[in-house]
């Protein structure tokens, strides 16, 4: 290989995850948002018994009652909320809004946290301070102004605790409207959509402690390192017990590779690390359903052969002939598939295939761990159910050691699911709402992410009330959703901190600014805690222990209590002053419609609280015929754009110092990208097929959606050849996402499809 040029910014890093530069990223951190010493007291507080849940990830505690775990990316999460730098009612006099939409959205972000509520102001083009009653008067009156409470969309980001999401959701539905657009819909909405018909409920079936029992462990789609680090103990402890950890991902992400825990000081003083992935298998991007009729492919050849010895063969005919239905279907399906089309579109050998399958076959007890790279697919949902089938065909559902664990993105995304925050309603909540709070709630389904910003462009919707996140940054097609947004009567953010989608100014705008998970929140019943779910459906408190960063800041709950009462004005009689000055009474709302939170203030109180029932863990299975179903998935490939000569699909995914929207700082530290994320990772005959060289300023075209007329645009990325598999690319999210279109998404979940994006390279223009 001829030499390649110095790039700036980009250089190999061959450290293992984890270890000493870890913990200098968090003393960089701590300086960088000022936070002096006390800072290491408020990240031990995280995760405690105590304390507060780590707004970081979803992944859960050992009990929720173990001593400090360290984590990089918490205690940065931690760090970025308890930031001693703010934006006061000075600097929104010091900058106008059109200036301010010049500004990076790391600027936006960087300022600081928010201080005070603020409207507004056309005539000075300024956001100015407005006391918090009189907001409240402002966007009731702007509410109940619209011809018709549908026109109006909830956005919730999953940050927000079980008590806020719990009375947003009654609030919209008092007000007459199911309009749910959740950072859900962006995430894991292939799994609450395609695990139900599969296994009868939308979660995850393994606790922590099946880890321990575990035989095989799976990794797809995922980069624990970066987005749910505490996971590492749980994978480094199986790594250490010889359990194989099989990873498939098109990247060599460092942390599945190796990791060096910083509370090992054996580790840390030898520079030593603990190796992860046993087998790393790098794919193709959206090779996944490939892989896993593969890997089941082998498993129905070893059954075969295994029976034809007088064996009994490698299927658990019990568990497939007594809880199951549907598995002939799937036979046929596999037997239909070619090996051929299988490596093809994988990527991958079948003698590779064929021994992650004997892998899987060997292991009694297997987990099956994914993320974004099975989900954000244009066939998400039926990428889930694979993984379901590939489970049940050894029983790997329901019992100690095995199961599937989706890793959920926001801290508490599951529970906003869980309490009521859901376009689609069924018949038991609106029948628990209206006897519990008194109305009659609708009925008619509502419009998810996708379908909001639809509506905003369409003018079918004019309001939009966004419980904390950055949804027009997150979302596919910035044009056309930031026009969306524009075009709106009202715009009301809950916030913490200052974010682009502020700044999509409607007619009325309004900017919030409430308590983060962090601070003490007290009521006039004194100091509240809230409640969280994790993505293993253990459900704990959460108590701020900080001082909030600023007087004038209020509680999520009771920002969303003050606008409906100004919106519903006493209808129907829900007691919302009660509610926020004593929590316990929302608790008491949500365990009267939900039955599975029976003593909820009571078991909330317990050391490390109590786990939601999730009967598939019982063999009891949700769905109309009582049986979990092997589902088929139609052929292997996603988008036959990608099958056009000189097209690449594209993934886009987070850096190491990124929280989703919220950029810590320009490093990718493990991928060895340094102070820029202006970056296409391609591979080295891609470069060369496109007549390009490392270092090369590129433009990237989206094919577009229906294969002719204009696909998004971005211009002026820098690419560099890096290991990943031919006919696949990545950049960072959100920079990119103007590629993808919003008609790109997995049509049963409404997922868009942020990692398959049909692109073609050229050098700049
Ligand atoms: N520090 C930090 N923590 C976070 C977040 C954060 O941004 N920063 N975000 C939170 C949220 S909301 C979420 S949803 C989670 C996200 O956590 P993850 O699910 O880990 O999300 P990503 O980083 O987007 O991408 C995951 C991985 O998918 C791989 N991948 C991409 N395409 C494919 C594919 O087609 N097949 C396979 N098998 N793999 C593929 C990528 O190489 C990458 O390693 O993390 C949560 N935690
Ligand atoms: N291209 C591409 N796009 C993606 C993804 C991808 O992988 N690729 N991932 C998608 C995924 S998985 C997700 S979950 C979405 C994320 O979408 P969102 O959840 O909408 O975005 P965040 O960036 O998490 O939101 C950040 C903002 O939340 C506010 N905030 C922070 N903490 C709090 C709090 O405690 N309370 C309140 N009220 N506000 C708070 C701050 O003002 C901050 O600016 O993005 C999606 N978009
Ligand atoms: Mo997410």
């Amino acid at each position: 290989m001829a030499q390649r040029r110095d790039v700036p910014g980009i250089r190999p890093y061959d450290h293992s995850a984890g270890g000493w530069d870890a913990l200098r990223a968090v003393a960089t951190a701590l300086r960088r948002q000022h936070v002096p010493a006390r800072g290491t007291a408020t990240l031990l507080r995280n995760n405690q018994p105590d304390g507060f849940d780590c707004p970081g990830c979803a992944w859960p505690d050992p009990k929720h009652t173990s001593s400090f775990e360290f984590c990089e990316n918490g205690a940065k999460a931690v760090t970025w909320e308890a930031t001693r730098k703010r934006v006061t009612p000075e600097f929104f006099a010091a900058h106008s809004v059109c200036d301010l939409w010049e500004w990076s959205d790391f600027a936006l972000e960087g300022e600081g946290r928010l201080t005070h509520p603020l409207a507004y102001d056309a005539a000075t083009d300024r956001f100015v301070p407005i006391a918090w009653d009189e907001a409240f008067a402002r966007i009731g009156a702007a509410l109940r102004a619209l011809p018709s409470p549908d026109l109006a969309d909830f956005y919730t980001s999953g940050r927000a605790s079980n008590e806020a999401a719990f009375l947003f959701q009654l609030f919209a539905r008092a007000f007459g409207t199911n309009n749910f657009p959740d950072c859900s819909n962006m995430c894991h909405e292939a799994t609450s959509v395609g695990l139900p018909d599969s296994i009868g409920v939308g979660k995850g079936t393994v606790s922590l402690e099946d880890f321990d029992h575990a035989d095989a462990i799976f990794s797809i789609g995922h980069n624990p390192g970066t987005n749910h680090p505490r996971m590492m103990t749980t994978l480094r402890e199986a790594s250490r017990r010889g359990v194989p950890i099989v990873v498939f991902n098109p990247l060599k992400e460092r942390a599945l590779e190796r990791f060096a825990s910083p509370q090992d000081p054996v580790e840390m003083a030898s520079f030593g690390a603990t190796p992860i992935a046993s087998v790393y298998h790098q794919l193709r991007v959206g090779g996944d359903t490939a892989v896993l009729k593969g890997m089941m492919k082998r498993v129905l050849e070893r059954d075969a052969a295994d029976l034809a010895e007088g064996g009994k063969g490698v299927l658990d005919r019990d568990f497939i002939g007594t809880h199951t239905l549907g598995f002939e279907d799937l036979r046929a399906d596999l037997d239909a598939t070619s090996w051929e089309d299988i490596e093809a579109k994988s990527g991958l050998s079948r003698a590779a295939l064929e021994a992650a399958g004997d892998i899987y076959v060997k292991a009694e007890r297997v987990i099956l761990c994914y993320g974004m790279g099975v989900t954000q697919h244009a066939h998400g949902t039926s990428n889930v159910q694979q993984i379901a089938n590939f489970l049940m065909l050894r029983g790997n559902m329901g019992r100690e050691g095995a199961g599937i664990c989706p890793l959920r993105g926001h801290s508490n995304v599951q529970g906003d699911r869980t309490v009521g925050v859901t376009e689609k309603p069924g018949p038991a909540l609106l029948q628990a709402l209206e006897r519990v709070f008194g109305f009659t709630p609708p009925a008619a389904h509502g419009r998810d992410a996708v379908a909001s910003v639809q509506a905003m462009i369409e003018g079918r919707s004019r309001a939009l009330i966004c419980l904390g996140g950055n949804l027009a940054v997150a979302m596919p097609d910035p044009a056309a959703t930031f026009a969306g947004m524009r075009k709106l009567d009202l715009a009301v953010h809950m916030a913490t901190k200052l974010n682009r989608s502020h700044l999509l100014l409607a007619k009325e705008s309004f900017i919030l600014p409430v308590l983060g998970r962090t601070e003490q929140d007290m009521q006039a019943g004194g100091p509240q805690s809230v409640t969280v779910e994790d993505s293993m459906s253990m459900v704990h408190a959460s108590r701020g222990t900080l001082k909030p960063a600023s007087e004038h800041l209020r509680s999520e709950p009771a920002v969303i209590a003050g606008i409906a009462k100004a919106t519903l004005q006493g209808a129907p009689g829900i007691d919302w002053d009660g509610m926020i000055a004593n929590y316990d009474l929302i608790r008491t709302g949500i365990e009267a419609v939900f039955p599975d939170f029976y003593d909820f203030n009571a078991r909330i109180r317990a050391p490390g609280g109590f786990r939601l029932d999730v009967p598939a863990c019982r063999r009891v299975w949700r769905t109309p015929s009582g049986r979990a179903h092997f589902l088929v998935a139609e052929g292997l490939d996603e988008d036959p754009r990608s099958r056009s000569p000189g097209v690449l699909t594209l993934m886009t995914l987070r850096s190491h110092d990124q929280y989703n929207t919220t950029i810590y700082s320009l490093d990718d530290r493990y991928r060895g990208v340094f102070g820029r994320r202006d970056i296409l990772f391609m591979n080295e005959a891609d470069l060369v097929a496109n007549g390009l060289e490392h270092g090369d300023k590129v433009d990237v075209a989206a094919v577009a959606p229906d294969g002719v007329g204009k696909g998004g645009v971005v211009t002026g990325l820098t690419a560099i050849a890096y290991d990943i598999p031919r006919g696949s690319a990545a950049a960072y999210y959100p920079e990119a996402n103007s590629l993808v279109a919003l008609a790109n998404h997995d049509r049963r979940s409404g997922t868009p499809a942020y990692k398959s994006v049909a692109v073609r390279v050229r050098a700049a223009a």
